[in-house]
């Protein structure tokens, strides 16, 4: 069988899977697929991803795109506690999974954008203003729902987490304010110093 390749440099979308395939001790091949240099654009990558995007994996021949369903598939695959057996719980998952990226990735990316990352005189403070409102009502319902028990869907940190802080991760690391946030802010700084979460990291910070 052969290894699991990864496609996508640690500083993009590819940080999650890179992390979780630490978490599930997943022998893999990293490809520095580039979003931003025309190697994901080339025609080869194309046969992996026709979106020309990263990540993307290919499993013993197997090729999947986006993030949330690659992680939630190697989740499945793998086991060893991340994904639970329990349909419920397991719909959960996908809940919290589809939760990070369509009511927090986008409008977190703008305020990281045009608050801590783009050359200062492209940053606008309106798109800041604008997301985080956008932001309000996502990161309070998160922030009950992490008051209730330590991790997403109970005593032990599931895929669910994994998913909601790497859409986090770029906020955090500019070390954004999640003081009116408390639970999320304790819940951020453990997911993101779990050991394999530190390896991913390493790959990205260094870069
Ligand atoms: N929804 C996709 C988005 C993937 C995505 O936009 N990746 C970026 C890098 S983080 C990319 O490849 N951008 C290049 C492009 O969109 O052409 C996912 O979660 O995997």
């Amino acid at each position: 069988m052969a290894k699991l390749k990864i496609h996508g440099i640690a500083r993009s979308r590819a940080f999650r899977t890179l992390w979780i395939a630490g978490e599930l001790g997943i022998a893999h091949e990293q490809v520095q697929t580039n979003w931003n240099d025309g190697t994901a654009k080339a025609a080869g990558f194309l046969k992996v991803n026709p979106m020309g995007q990263v990540p993307a994996i290919d499993d013993d021949g197997f090729g999947l795109s986006e993030s949330m369903a690659i992680n939630l598939y190697l989740a499945k695959k793998h086991g060893k506690g991340l994904y639970p057996s329990d349909l419920k719980d397991e719909a959960k998952c996908w809940q919290w999974s589809f939760f990070a990226a369509t009511s927090l990735e986008r409008s977190m990316g703008l305020v990281v954008a045009n608050r801590y990352t783009l050359p200062p005189e492209k940053r606008s403070e309106a798109q800041v203003q604008e997301n985080l409102e956008a932001l309000k009502r996502p990161l309070a319902v998160l922030d009950a729902e992490l008051g209730r028990a330590p991790y997403l869907l109970g005593q032990s940190f599931t895929v669910a987490d994994l998913s909601v802080a790497a859409v986090l991760y770029g906020a955090w690391f500019n070390k954004h304010d999640f003081s009116g946030t408390p639970k999320i802010a304790a819940w951020l700084e453990r997911c993101l110093t779990r050991p394999a979460c530190l390896s991913a990291r390493k790959l990205r910070e260094a870069a």
